[in-house]
Protein backbone atom coordinates (compact mmCIF):
# COMPACT_ATOMS: atom_id res chain seq x y z
CA UNK A 1 0.00 0.00 0.00
CA UNK A 2 2.83 2.39 0.97
CA UNK A 3 0.70 5.45 1.79
CA UNK A 4 2.53 8.70 2.35
CA UNK A 5 2.13 10.21 5.80
CA UNK A 6 3.24 13.24 7.79
CA UNK A 7 3.51 12.86 11.54
CA UNK A 8 3.22 15.44 14.30
CA UNK A 9 4.67 14.81 17.75
CA UNK A 10 5.11 16.87 20.88
CA UNK A 11 8.39 14.96 21.57
CA UNK A 12 7.99 16.56 24.96
CA UNK A 13 8.43 15.18 28.50
CA UNK A 14 6.80 11.80 27.99
CA UNK A 15 8.58 8.85 26.41
CA UNK A 16 5.69 7.22 24.56
CA UNK A 17 6.51 9.46 21.60
CA UNK A 18 9.90 7.71 21.44
CA UNK A 19 8.24 4.28 21.41
CA UNK A 20 5.87 5.62 18.74
CA UNK A 21 8.71 6.88 16.54
CA UNK A 22 10.20 3.39 16.48
CA UNK A 23 6.80 2.02 15.41
CA UNK A 24 6.64 4.64 12.65
CA UNK A 25 10.11 3.81 11.33
CA UNK A 26 9.29 0.09 11.48
CA UNK A 27 6.14 0.75 9.43
CA UNK A 28 8.23 2.49 6.80
CA UNK A 29 10.69 -0.41 6.63
CA UNK A 30 7.72 -2.75 6.26
CA UNK A 31 6.51 -0.50 3.43
CA UNK A 32 3.19 0.22 5.11
CA UNK A 33 3.91 3.96 4.81
CA UNK A 34 6.40 6.43 3.42
CA UNK A 35 7.26 9.22 5.88
CA UNK A 36 7.28 12.64 4.19
CA UNK A 37 8.03 14.76 7.25
CA UNK A 38 7.79 15.03 11.02
CA UNK A 39 6.48 18.16 12.73
CA UNK A 40 7.33 19.04 16.33
CA UNK A 41 4.60 20.87 18.25
CA UNK A 42 6.38 21.46 21.55
CA UNK A 43 9.56 23.53 21.49
CA UNK A 44 12.22 22.67 24.05
CA UNK A 45 15.94 23.43 24.11
CA UNK A 46 16.97 20.16 22.41
CA UNK A 47 13.80 19.31 20.45
CA UNK A 48 15.24 19.23 16.93
CA UNK A 49 18.73 18.00 17.83
CA UNK A 50 17.44 15.13 19.99
CA UNK A 51 14.88 13.97 17.42
CA UNK A 52 17.52 14.17 14.69
CA UNK A 53 19.88 12.14 16.89
CA UNK A 54 17.24 9.52 17.62
CA UNK A 55 16.23 9.17 13.97
CA UNK A 56 19.89 8.87 13.00
CA UNK A 57 20.49 6.21 15.66
CA UNK A 58 17.46 4.33 14.32
CA UNK A 59 18.82 4.40 10.78
CA UNK A 60 16.68 7.16 9.29
CA UNK A 61 18.78 10.36 9.17
CA UNK A 62 17.78 13.34 7.08
CA UNK A 63 14.01 13.19 7.45
CA UNK A 64 12.36 16.59 6.95
CA UNK A 65 11.70 18.14 10.37
CA UNK A 66 9.48 21.11 11.17
CA UNK A 67 9.03 22.94 14.47
CA UNK A 68 6.48 25.26 16.06
CA UNK A 69 8.94 27.71 17.60
CA UNK A 70 6.21 29.47 19.54
CA UNK A 71 5.41 26.29 21.47
CA UNK A 72 7.70 27.14 24.37
CA UNK A 73 4.84 27.39 26.85
CA UNK A 74 4.39 23.69 27.63
CA UNK A 75 6.96 23.54 30.45
CA UNK A 76 8.93 20.47 31.57
CA UNK A 77 12.53 19.38 31.19
CA UNK A 78 12.92 15.83 29.86
CA UNK A 79 16.35 14.28 30.51
CA UNK A 80 15.94 11.85 27.60
CA UNK A 81 16.46 14.63 25.05
CA UNK A 82 19.79 15.77 26.43
CA UNK A 83 21.00 12.16 26.69
CA UNK A 84 20.12 11.52 23.03
CA UNK A 85 22.65 14.16 22.01
CA UNK A 86 25.31 11.48 22.53
CA UNK A 87 24.23 9.94 19.21
CA UNK A 88 25.57 11.50 16.00
CA UNK A 89 23.28 14.21 14.61
CA UNK A 90 23.55 16.77 11.83
CA UNK A 91 20.97 19.27 13.06
CA UNK A 92 22.40 20.91 16.16
CA UNK A 93 19.69 23.36 17.18
CA UNK A 94 16.07 24.30 16.72
CA UNK A 95 17.18 26.78 14.05
CA UNK A 96 17.94 23.81 11.81
CA UNK A 97 14.27 22.94 11.27
CA UNK A 98 11.71 24.63 9.05
CA UNK A 99 8.59 26.21 10.52
CA UNK A 100 6.17 23.29 10.96
CA UNK A 101 3.16 24.92 9.27
CA UNK A 102 5.30 25.91 6.30
CA UNK A 103 6.72 22.39 6.09
CA UNK A 104 3.22 20.88 6.11
CA UNK A 105 2.16 23.33 3.39
CA UNK A 106 5.20 22.38 1.34
CA UNK A 107 4.53 18.64 1.63
CA UNK A 108 0.86 19.05 0.76
CA UNK A 109 1.60 21.35 -2.18
CA UNK A 110 4.11 18.86 -3.58
CA UNK A 111 2.02 15.73 -2.96
CA UNK A 112 0.66 14.05 -6.07
CA UNK A 113 -1.73 11.81 -4.15
CA UNK A 114 -3.59 12.38 -0.91
CA UNK A 115 -1.53 11.75 2.18
CA UNK A 116 -2.56 10.98 5.74
CA UNK A 117 -1.54 12.95 8.81
CA UNK A 118 -0.71 11.35 12.16
CA UNK A 119 -0.79 13.50 15.30
CA UNK A 120 0.52 12.31 18.67
CA UNK A 121 0.98 15.70 20.27
CA UNK A 122 -0.61 19.12 20.52
CA UNK A 123 -2.94 20.31 17.76
CA UNK A 124 -1.82 23.91 17.21
CA UNK A 125 0.29 23.15 14.10
CA UNK A 126 -2.77 21.53 12.52
CA UNK A 127 -4.89 24.55 13.43
CA UNK A 128 -2.16 26.86 12.10
CA UNK A 129 -2.16 24.90 8.85
CA UNK A 130 -5.94 25.34 8.49
CA UNK A 131 -5.63 29.09 9.04
CA UNK A 132 -2.64 29.56 6.70
CA UNK A 133 -2.99 31.74 3.62
CA UNK A 134 -1.75 31.13 0.10
CA UNK A 135 1.97 31.79 -0.29
CA UNK A 136 4.95 31.10 -2.55
CA UNK A 137 4.44 27.35 -2.02
CA UNK A 138 0.79 27.24 -3.11
CA UNK A 139 -1.98 29.72 -3.89
CA UNK A 140 -4.35 27.52 -1.86
CA UNK A 141 -5.26 28.30 1.73
CA UNK A 142 -4.37 25.70 4.32
CA UNK A 143 -8.01 24.63 4.52
CA UNK A 144 -8.08 24.10 0.75
CA UNK A 145 -4.78 22.22 0.81
CA UNK A 146 -6.08 19.88 3.51
CA UNK A 147 -9.38 19.39 1.72
CA UNK A 148 -7.69 18.45 -1.57
CA UNK A 149 -4.51 16.72 -0.40
CA UNK A 150 -5.24 14.95 2.91
CA UNK A 151 -6.97 11.59 3.11
CA UNK A 152 -7.43 11.23 6.84
CA UNK A 153 -6.18 12.61 10.13
CA UNK A 154 -5.30 10.10 12.85
CA UNK A 155 -5.03 11.66 16.32
CA UNK A 156 -4.09 10.49 19.77
CA UNK A 157 -6.25 12.95 21.69
CA UNK A 158 -9.24 13.12 23.96
CA UNK A 159 -10.85 10.74 26.43
CA UNK A 160 -13.97 9.21 24.90
CA UNK A 161 -15.04 6.88 27.69
CA UNK A 162 -17.86 9.30 28.56
CA UNK A 163 -19.15 10.95 25.39
CA UNK A 164 -20.42 13.93 27.39
CA UNK A 165 -17.11 14.86 29.00
CA UNK A 166 -13.44 13.94 28.77
CA UNK A 167 -10.24 15.73 29.69
CA UNK A 168 -6.91 14.72 28.17
CA UNK A 169 -3.49 16.34 27.91
CA UNK A 170 -3.13 16.82 24.13
CA UNK A 171 -6.26 18.96 23.95
CA UNK A 172 -6.26 20.44 27.43
CA UNK A 173 -2.61 21.18 28.27
CA UNK A 174 -2.62 24.95 27.78
CA UNK A 175 -4.58 27.82 26.25
CA UNK A 176 -3.23 27.31 22.73
CA UNK A 177 -3.77 23.54 22.69
CA UNK A 178 -7.37 24.02 23.92
CA UNK A 179 -8.19 26.59 21.26
CA UNK A 180 -6.43 24.58 18.56
CA UNK A 181 -8.28 21.41 19.56
CA UNK A 182 -11.54 23.31 19.31
CA UNK A 183 -10.66 24.61 15.85
CA UNK A 184 -9.41 21.30 14.46
CA UNK A 185 -12.59 19.49 15.57
CA UNK A 186 -14.74 22.27 14.16
CA UNK A 187 -12.97 23.03 10.87
CA UNK A 188 -10.86 20.05 9.76
CA UNK A 189 -12.43 18.98 6.45
CA UNK A 190 -11.42 15.29 6.21
CA UNK A 191 -12.36 12.27 8.34
CA UNK A 192 -10.58 12.05 11.71
CA UNK A 193 -10.03 8.89 13.74
CA UNK A 194 -9.23 9.48 17.43
CA UNK A 195 -7.53 7.04 19.77
CA UNK A 196 -8.34 8.24 23.27
CA UNK A 197 -6.52 8.13 26.59
CA UNK A 198 -8.75 5.31 27.84
CA UNK A 199 -7.68 2.92 25.07
CA UNK A 200 -3.99 2.76 25.92
CA UNK A 201 -3.37 3.88 29.50
CA UNK A 202 -3.30 0.31 30.87
CA UNK A 203 -1.18 -1.14 28.05
CA UNK A 204 2.50 -0.79 28.93
CA UNK A 205 5.06 -1.34 26.16
CA UNK A 206 8.82 -1.09 25.80
CA UNK A 207 9.45 -2.99 29.02
CA UNK A 208 10.70 -6.12 27.23
CA UNK A 209 13.60 -4.37 25.50
CA UNK A 210 16.64 -6.32 26.64
CA UNK A 211 19.54 -4.01 25.86
CA UNK A 212 20.32 -1.22 28.32
CA UNK A 213 21.94 0.67 25.42
CA UNK A 214 18.86 0.58 23.20
CA UNK A 215 17.80 4.20 22.45
CA UNK A 216 14.15 3.53 23.26
CA UNK A 217 14.99 1.72 26.47
CA UNK A 218 17.25 4.59 27.53
CA UNK A 219 14.41 7.07 26.98
CA UNK A 220 12.05 4.89 29.01
CA UNK A 221 14.60 4.69 31.82
CA UNK A 222 15.24 8.44 31.71
CA UNK A 223 11.50 8.96 32.07
CA UNK A 224 11.38 6.64 35.08
CA UNK A 225 9.52 3.92 33.16
CA UNK A 226 12.05 1.11 32.61
CA UNK A 227 9.28 -1.49 32.84
CA UNK A 228 7.27 0.08 30.02
CA UNK A 229 5.07 3.08 29.45
CA UNK A 230 1.38 3.57 28.57
CA UNK A 231 0.97 3.08 24.81
CA UNK A 232 -1.11 6.07 23.74
CA UNK A 233 1.20 7.24 20.96
CA UNK A 234 2.54 3.89 19.70
CA UNK A 235 -0.97 2.40 19.50
CA UNK A 236 -2.22 5.38 17.49
CA UNK A 237 0.79 5.21 15.16
CA UNK A 238 0.39 1.47 14.59
CA UNK A 239 -3.33 1.94 13.91
CA UNK A 240 -2.65 4.78 11.46
CA UNK A 241 0.08 2.86 9.65
CA UNK A 242 -2.15 -0.19 9.24
CA UNK A 243 -4.65 2.36 7.94
CA UNK A 244 -7.81 0.43 8.71
CA UNK A 245 -9.44 0.40 12.13
CA UNK A 246 -11.00 -3.04 11.84
CA UNK A 247 -7.83 -4.63 10.50
CA UNK A 248 -5.94 -3.05 13.40
CA UNK A 249 -8.35 -4.62 15.90
CA UNK A 250 -10.76 -1.81 16.72
CA UNK A 251 -14.35 -0.86 16.09
CA UNK A 252 -15.22 2.76 15.41
CA UNK A 253 -17.95 4.90 16.95
CA UNK A 254 -18.77 7.55 14.37
CA UNK A 255 -20.08 11.02 15.02
CA UNK A 256 -18.96 14.57 15.70
CA UNK A 257 -16.20 15.42 18.18
CA UNK A 258 -16.00 18.81 19.88
CA UNK A 259 -13.46 20.46 22.17
CA UNK A 260 -14.28 23.37 24.47
CA UNK A 261 -11.96 26.23 23.51
CA UNK A 262 -11.70 27.44 27.12
CA UNK A 263 -11.37 24.22 29.12
CA UNK A 264 -10.08 21.75 26.52
CA UNK A 265 -12.79 19.27 27.53
CA UNK A 266 -13.86 16.95 24.72
CA UNK A 267 -17.33 15.60 23.93
CA UNK A 268 -18.88 13.45 21.23
CA UNK A 269 -22.23 13.28 19.47
CA UNK A 270 -22.69 9.82 17.95
CA UNK A 271 -23.94 9.81 14.35
CA UNK A 272 -23.42 6.90 11.94
CA UNK A 273 -22.80 9.38 9.12
CA UNK A 274 -20.33 11.47 11.13
CA UNK A 275 -16.89 12.38 9.82
CA UNK A 276 -15.20 11.73 13.16
CA UNK A 277 -14.72 8.45 14.95
CA UNK A 278 -13.14 7.16 18.14
CA UNK A 279 -11.88 3.61 18.46
CA UNK A 280 -12.78 0.86 20.92
CA UNK A 281 -10.57 -2.19 21.40
CA UNK A 282 -11.86 -5.52 20.06
CA UNK A 283 -9.00 -7.70 21.31
CA UNK A 284 -7.48 -8.43 24.74
CA UNK A 285 -4.95 -5.80 25.89
CA UNK A 286 -2.10 -8.33 25.76
CA UNK A 287 -2.44 -8.63 21.96
CA UNK A 288 -1.95 -4.90 21.34
CA UNK A 289 0.92 -4.96 23.82
CA UNK A 290 2.61 -7.94 22.17
CA UNK A 291 2.34 -6.36 18.71
CA UNK A 292 4.19 -3.23 19.84
CA UNK A 293 6.75 -5.09 21.92
CA UNK A 294 7.55 -7.27 18.88
CA UNK A 295 8.20 -4.09 16.91
CA UNK A 296 10.45 -2.77 19.69
CA UNK A 297 12.53 -5.93 19.48
CA UNK A 298 12.72 -5.85 15.68
CA UNK A 299 14.92 -2.77 15.94
CA UNK A 300 17.11 -3.76 18.87
CA UNK A 301 20.75 -3.10 18.33
CA1 LIG B 1 2.89 12.64 22.53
Amino acid sequence: MNRTIMAGTDWWTDCDDVVAMRVLLWAERERLVRIAAIGLNACMLHSVASLDAFLTAEGRPGLALGLDRQAEDFGGNPPYQENMLEYPHARKSNDDAEDAVRMYRRCLAEAEDRLDIIEIGYPQVLAGLLHSSGDDLSPLTGLELVRTKVGKLWMMAGNWEDEKYGLENNFARNARSRRAGHEVCKLWPTPITFLGWEVASDILTGGTIASAEDPVFRALRDHGSPNGRSSWDPMLVLLACIGDEEEAGYRVVKGKASVDAETGANSFLADSLGKHGYVIKMKPDREYQAAIDRIMESAQR
